[in-house]
């Protein structure tokens, strides 16, 4: 009897200590493993580069021969060095824009630049882009612009194989694609092979959207595919580069009608600059913007470019809302980023590395109720995201006072959220103790992948954080940082 009690008191506390170990349970929609690795990236380019740089134009019309294609100087190697320089993890290039023109020799069409005078015909700039990234260690994109206003098929079903046809050549002969980028901009005015004509198309069955992007699971399943409607990424719903507050990475794209059928270019894309809170997808805001007002180079707007100011401020408003920084540099008739981009781009990446060189949290003290030892508060400082802070299953809000080793000045405060148990916090307040006051620095209600708080820079020795959540808390890391701007 007595023994049997024993070992039932055993078997409790060994149930209960058990309990407090393991992991909290997850929280709504989950993003995806291929999704979880786009997170981390946060920062990389776009390069608008075809025909258009050549005609001054940013939608060609379709009807413009391939000899203009021609640049004196491009080097796939030189562009992308810059770019990974200037801080960037990937680059997406459009393959093919509106106007029909494949930067690669595809054999779907003979609107490629097989028939330009470049390098007689013989290159291939999707090749030396996707070698360029591969050496240098970037990811490599490819945008393939659905809409083709040189194509005679365009707006017929036989337009949609050669498209998918067009996709296969992209997603087969170019090594590993991190992204595929499908955009809105959809039928009108073109050539279409000489037509000359409107052609509208309706965007919610033309493309037949499912099966195009199961083409883009089977090539490359590890790729994210992006639209106004994801399903992996969804437009942001401006082109200024910028989310709005709060930014959820979950989301649930809204019809304009009441068919309640969506499709990019059919959806109430200014929703995309928010989300949905506890939305029906992961899908997270990926902000393009171009350094320029326009997406492609133009002599006229070579003093119109974004400075490393400007940059930043769309960093704190994209990545520190949780979504992507994508953007667009596009290289001029020489086929080189003009130096004015370059320089600004250089400048933005050096105040980006500077910053994260140090956090300036690192050595805190931190009080806070924990969950257990795997779950330590701790684990917000090791600079790994793959081990988190978390609170037992009750405590929805918790606070957390963190002591620095010193007084210590800055100007960013920078919170991670554990995603992959989902987007859990729904209110925070960062506060500062100036004098013994606590000061509020900051507050907000998403967190998600990466929050930023960009203020006035202040020096305390003490910081606290209050969160609230639906479940219990779970965080990666925390990070101080001083930005010189
Ligand atoms: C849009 C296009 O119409 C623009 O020309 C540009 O390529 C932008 C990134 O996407 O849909
Ligand atoms: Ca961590």
């Amino acid at each position: 009897m007595k023994k049997s009690f024993f070992i039932l008191t055993l078997g409790i506390l060994f149930i209960s200590c058990n309990n407090e170990i393991l992991p909290p349970e997850a929280y709504g929609i989950l993003p995806s493993e291929r999704q979880l690795k786009w997170h981390e990236l946060e920062y990389y380019g776009f390069i608008h580069f075809t025909i258009n740089t050549f005609t001054d134009k940013e939608w060609g019309y379709g009807d413009e021969v391939p000899d203009l294609f021609n640049p004196s100087d491009f080097d796939a190697d030189k562009l992308v060095s810059i770019l990974k320089e200037s801080g960037m993890k990937a680059v997406i290039l459009t393959c093919k824009h509106h106007d029909g023109f494949c930067l690669w020799p595809s054999n779907t069409t003979e609107h490629t630049i097989r028939k330009s005078p470049w390098h007689n015909g013989k290159g291939d700039l999707v090749r030396e882009m996707a070698d360029a990234c591969k050496k240098h260690d970037l990811k490599f994109g490819v945008y393939l612009s659905p809409w083709d206003r040189n194509n005679a098929a365009y707006g017929t079903p036989a337009y949609i194989d050669i498209y998918r046809n067009q996709l296969r050549e992209l997603l087969s002969n170019y090594g590993e694609i991190f992204e595929v980028w499908f955009d809105g901009a959809n039928g009108g005015d073109g050539y279409y092979g000489g037509a000359r004509e409107t052609r509208k198309i309706d965007r919610t069955t033309y493309y037949d959207w499912p099966n195009t992007w199961q083409t883009v699971r089977e090539l490359q399943p590890g790729a994210v595919i992006f639209s106004d409607i994801g399903p992996d990424l969804r437009w942001v719903g401006n082109e200024k580069g910028y989310a709005l507050d709060p930014c959820w990475a979950t989301y649930t794209p809204q019809s304009l009608d009441s068919s309640g059928l969506v499709a990019p270019g059919y959806v109430q894309d200014k929703l995309g600059q928010n989300g949905t809170r506890n939305g029906e997808y992961w899908m997270p805001a990926e902000c393009d913007v171009s350094i320029r007002p326009g997406w492609f180079w133009h002599e006229s707007q070579n003093g119109k470019v974004k400075t490393p100011e400007q940059l930043f401020d769309l960093y704190i408003r994209n990545v520190g809302l949780g979504g992507n920084f994508l953007l667009n540099v596009p290289p001029n008739r020489h086929g080189h980023i003009h130096e004015t981009d370059e320089a600004s781009l250089r400048a933005f990446g050096r105040i980006l590395q500077n910053m994260y060189t140090k956090n300036l949290a690192e050595g805190a003290k931190i009080s806070a109720p924990s969950r257990g030892k795997a779950y330590k508060p701790e684990n917000l400082l090791d600079n790994d995201p793959a081990t988190y802070w978390a609170t037992v299953d009750k405590s929805t809000q918790a606070e957390l006072i963190m002591e620095l080793p010193q007084t210590t000045e800055f100007n960013v405060v920078s919170i991670r959220e554990y995603i992959l148990l989902g987007q859990r916090i729904d209110k925070f307040t960062v506060e500062v103790d100036i004098n013994g006051e606590w000061q509020l620095y900051g507050k907000g209600e998403s967190i998600g992948a990466r929050r930023l708080i960009y203020g006035e820079t202040v020096s305390t020795a003490r910081i606290r954080i209050k969160l609230e959540a639906p479940v219990c808390i779970a965080l990666s890391e925390f990070g101080l940082y001083e930005a010189s701007i």
